[in-house]
């Protein structure tokens, strides 16, 4: 959590150096809602973004994955489809439990927001599927393959990382100016 304010804080103040046009997105709405219960069967996930995200070839930037919670095994590939301001994707579910949904979305300033939540899924109609998890069929129907996609879950975390990284550095560059400027001054009593 404080990771991602931080990284709100940098977004920010990256984007006040560009135009205000040019502002990174913001996620206003779920379906499934956070911590709402759904029954069993294609269940339709739509992300509600507050503009329409950057628009890049499918499978890439824009992800939705579908993980369980307890594990945090992703079900299917990542995709998203862009829909005016949505992202949406579509996964067959069966088991009941609760569901990680995590996401990742490029906005039009570059920036890349991501998140995730979690939903609790019952079996009450006793749906049954022989292609569990995420389904992603472009538009031409050709299959995304999991096998070649870096996992979410791990991108999430190197979306945050990057930023960390731009935390850190700016800290040694401060440091850095701080000891160097130290050292001159050190110099230059010695030379007394
Ligand atoms: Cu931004």
């Amino acid at each position: 959590m404080r990771k991602l304010s931080i990284s709100a804080f940098i977004c920010l103040g990256l984007v006040g150096f560009s135009t205000p046009a040019l502002a990174h997105n913001q996620i206003e709405d779920t379906y499934p809602a956070a911590g709402s219960t759904v029954e069993a069967g294609p269940v339709h996930i739509d992300l509600t973004f507050e503009e329409a995200p950057l628009d890049l070839p499918f499978g890439q930037g824009n992800l939705i994955a579908i993980a369980k919670a307890d594990t945090g095994e992703q079900l299917g590939p990542a995709c998203a489809r862009i829909q005016d301001n949505h992202l949406i994707t579509t996964a067959n579910l069966s088991a009941p439990g609760e569901y990680k949904v995590l996401w990742r979305e490029a906005s039009d300033d570059g920036h890349v927001v991501s998140g995730e939540f979690n939903f609790t899924l019952t079996n009450n109609i006793n749906y049954t599927t022989n292609k569990p998890g995420n389904q992603c069929f472009d538009e031409n129907g050709q299959e995304l393959d999991i096998s070649k996609q870096e996992l979410l879950s791990k991108k999430v975390q190197q979306g945050d990382g990057f930023v960390t990284g731009l935390v850190w550095a700016a800290v040694f560059v401060v440091l850095g100016s701080l000891i160097g400027a130290l050292n001159i001054r050190r110099q230059k009593d010695a030379r007394r």
